[in-house]
């Protein structure tokens, strides 16, 4: 059968990437994970629009032909919800009960929000930059009917990798992931990345909207070391094994431990694998480039010679220096689940591994034919790889 995004709740759709599949370093569309708070809206480009308002001196609207004759641009990013793994939290925390599967990673199409931003002449004064979706409903704490909206500092929208985004690797958007245009915040959780785009409006104040200053939030200190409530922003560093699965039963010898690690707007310098549950760390071998935004893949070869019960454990290391904790930060509360999971597994004497071929020769195929694929699109990564550091 083919693979299929795994449904947590199916109206509104919210699905998780089967992750003990992947083998990719493009996650595909069809299987790339879905989080809709309300029904998605069906679209008709003829009569779609989108308005740019509010703290700018020239207001405009925009048609999908305006949009499409606009200079585009390439962005290879992981997408991540802010609640991915919430599931895992004791004392359970409430919200969608999400595996280790609301992440993905791909290729967004668009054009830069600076384009239509410049052009509409942004006036002094003017802090934050409000999207709003077609999409609307409430929530049993919010029982007006609202729009799915959020906003970003103005620095992070005149970006120019933030994107009005059409395009997921190389495909039209799918209705579930914001068709015709969503926005695109490459290294922010996904909460940031509004569907369905239906309006922008340039804010002289910060905005305080459900999905803003309730939902997505976390604590932490202001400058005054006091606690306060601020929106999730970027991406936190983070490593998930994907093979083996925790109460694999496998065999002695050489098995292969794999997995992806992430880090937002920084690209992952090192990951590594510990097998006794923490007590040491071995490096494991990076696939793929080391860039901002991009997940990376990784394996570690675990020669076994014990039978017996072993807890694996990863950790993941951006390229400021940051490590992955080994433990949930509770000014997190639900959201920010990024400490390291241990995996447990059982090893026993009548299974003999073979060294097998590892998942990163198959891996390291698909990227250079994806790489050849796209060498007539005028991306702005350069897409070769190799094993190892030495890229
Ligand atoms: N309009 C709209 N945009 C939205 C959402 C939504 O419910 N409505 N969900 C957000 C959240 S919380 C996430 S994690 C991402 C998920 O994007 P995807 O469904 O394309 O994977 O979309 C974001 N943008
Ligand atoms: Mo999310």
């Amino acid at each position: 059968m083919l693979e299929q995004r795994k449904v947590v709740t199916a109206a509104p759709e919210n699905s998780e990437t089967p992750l003990d599949k992947v083998c990719s370093w493009v996650t595909p569309n069809r299987l790339f994970f879905v989080r809709n708070h309300f029904a998605a809206p069906a679209i008709d480009l003829s009569t779609w629009k989108l308005t740019v308002e509010g703290c700018v001196e020239e207001p405009m609207e925009w048609t999908w032909d305006d949009l499409a004759a606009l200079s585009e641009r390439s962005v290879f990013a992981t997408v991540e919800c802010a609640g991915n793994g919430r599931s895992f939290l004791r004392p359970a925390a409430p919200g969608v009960p999400w595996g280790a599967g609301a992440i993905g990673h791909g290729e967004f199409t668009g054009v830069p929000v600076r384009e239509l931003l410049e052009r509409a002449n942004i006036r002094p004064g003017a802090v934050e930059v409000l999207f709003e979706g077609a999409d609307e409903g409430t929530e049993s704490d919010h029982p007006a009917l609202m729009h799915f909206a959020r906003s970003l500092p103005l620095a992070k929208a005149l970006d120019p990798d933030t994107l009005l985004a059409f395009r997921m690797n190389g495909e039209p958007l799918e209705p579930a992931h914001g068709f015709p245009i969503r926005l695109f915040v490459p290294g922010w959780y996904g909460v940031a990345s509004v569907k369905w785009l239906r309006r922008i409006e340039v804010l002289d104040r910060p905005f305080a909207g459900y999905f803003q200053s309730v939902k997505y939030t976390v604590r932490r200190p202001n400058a005054a070391g006091k606690l306060e409530t601020v929106p999730v922003s970027s991406i936190a560093v983070k490593s998930e094994i994907l093979r083996p699965q925790p109460g694999t039963v496998l065999g002695l010898g050489a098995n292969r431990v794999f997995g992806v690690a992430w880090a937002g707007e920084r690209a992952v310098a090192e990951v590594e694998v510990s097998v006794d549950c923490g007590s040491s760390w071995q490096r494991a071998q990076l696939l793929g480039p080391r860039v901002p935004y991009s997940w990376r893949l990784w394996e570690y070869r675990w020669e076994v010679a014990e039978p017996g019960s072993y807890t694996l454990l990863a950790r993941a290391i951006a390229d400021d220096g940051q490590m992955q904790p080994l433990t949930h930060d509770p000014r997190n509360g639900g959201y920010m689940i990024h400490h390291s999971r241990p995996i447990t597994v059982r090893v026993v004497r009548s299974r003999r591994v073979e060294d097998q071929p590892s998942d990163a020769d198959w891996i390291l195929y698909d990227m250079n034919a994806y790489a050849e694929e796209n060498t007539r699109f005028p991306l702005d990564l350069e897409l070769e790889f190799a094993l190892g550091e030495g890229i």
